[in-house]
């Protein structure tokens, strides 16, 4: 995949920012677009950062849409965040507009680009060191989704029609094994049949929101650790960021994926597989953080999903990181050849840890949600 740069002329083309162009970095957490801090130096107020943020076009494939969707989240927070008397230049991802007001542009090889306030005083966390941390975390995606309970969801534009249905990724895998592009089937037989293994789970929370019993619910769909900007002083979850994937969801599905990337005991690419594990402490944390801040808006079938979710959204994650390897490693950004490969082994193997500790985590959820 050609990597990204970008060129400091078309900011000075299409911004107004004050000060001087003073630096940029690189942030290297997404597996999809790409991300720079801008510093500019003004002056009286000293050095003042940007975001500036490359959109991966071949994943988001209606930049308009997606840019429409994000202000609209957005606008909507920030009015929240200004009546709880919080700071929204601080707890919210605003978009900074172009001169023509625009919320993107397109430079000059047709990339699209947009630009954010950079959240001061704040970082970015991979791995859990400290529980509180993932007990902010929890908290700050609880509020997240309470702050957008009377958002009105008919408005928001599927950024990527069925993201998490689960039954629809199986497919994507099957055709991907016909085809087998590369030649790569021959290769992961053993993945191929833990995934077979389990194409009943796929279904179970779709067929659940089907007969209307697991509400839709505005969601953000891609809760990792590191889609959280945490106060320097206080270790507070201050602001969610990522807002690509906020659709139409099911609250289990943001869940489920925090506690897939958080309470790993591994990282998501650990080539070393005994290694990874679920940890029920951090589980518990996750839960008691989670319900603390959203447990009252939830039904009592989504608390009795919970642990069931973190193993589906595990095992989709891995699905499509096999899907990605048989189709050539199109889709997610990778390091190294088998990148795919070995994220989805962590994932399956994460996910038979689960299916051991499940009697735990049901013992957890129902203790922690009778406590609440
Ligand atoms: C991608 O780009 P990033 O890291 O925020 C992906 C998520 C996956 C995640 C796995 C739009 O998120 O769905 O869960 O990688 N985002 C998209 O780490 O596909
Ligand atoms: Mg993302």
């Amino acid at each position: 995949m050609q990597k990204i740069t970008f060129d400091i002329e078309d900011i000075y083309e299409n911004y107004d920012l004050s000060g001087e162009y003073a630096g940029y970095y690189v942030i290297n957490n997404g597996h999809i677009n790409s991300t720079f801090v801008i510093d500019y130096k003004d002056e009286k107020d000293g050095i003042k950062s940007y975001v500036l943020q490359h959109i991966n076009t071949h994943v988001f494939k209606k930049p308009d849409q997606l840019m429409e969707n994000i202000t609209a989240v957005s606008d909507h927070l920030r009015k929240k965040i200004l009546e709880e008397g919080g700071d929204p230049e601080r707890e919210n991802l605003n978009v900074i507009k172009t001169k023509n007001g625009a919320t993107f542009f397109i430079d000059a090889q047709e990339r699209h680009w947009r630009l954010y306030n950079y959240i001061s005083d704040s970082y970015t966390c991979q791995r859990i060191e400290d529980p509180k941390t993932f007990y902010n975390a929890a908290k700050a995606f609880g509020h997240f989704q309470c702050r957008l309970a009377d958002f009105p969801i008919q408005t928001l534009h599927e950024t990527i029609p069925n993201f998490h249905h689960t039954v629809w990724r199986f497919e994507n895998f099957k055709e991907s094994i016909e085809k087998d592009v590369i030649n790569r089937v021959k290769t992961v037989k053993p993945e191929i049949d833990f995934a077979f293994k389990r194409e009943e789970d796929a279904g179970v929370l779709l067929a659940l929101a089907d007969r209307g019993q697991l509400p839709l619910r505005v969601t953000h769909n891609d809760t990792k650790l590191n889609n959280v900007m945490f106060d320097v002083h206080t270790d507070e979850g201050i602001c969610v960021i990522d807002l690509d994937t906020v659709m139409p969801g099911l609250s289990l599905y943001d869940f489920g994926d925090s506690i897939r990337f958080g309470a790993n005991t591994a990282e998501e690419d650990e080539k070393d597989i005994s290694k990874v594990s679920l940890d029920l402490e951090l589980y518990e944390t996750y839960v008691s953080g989670y319900l603390a801040s959203a447990g009252k808006s939830l039904n009592e079938l989504e608390i009795e999903c919970l642990p069931f979710s973190a193993k589906l959204l595990t095992f989709e994650c891995g699905l499509r990181f096999l899907t990605d390897y048989l189709d050539g490693d199109v889709y997610f950004k990778t390091a190294y050849d088998d990148h795919n490969l070995v994220r989805c082994r962590t994932q399956f193997a994460l996910v038979e840890d689960i299916e051991k500790k499940m009697p735990q985590m049901v013992e957890i959820t129902q203790r922690v949600y009778k406590e609440l």
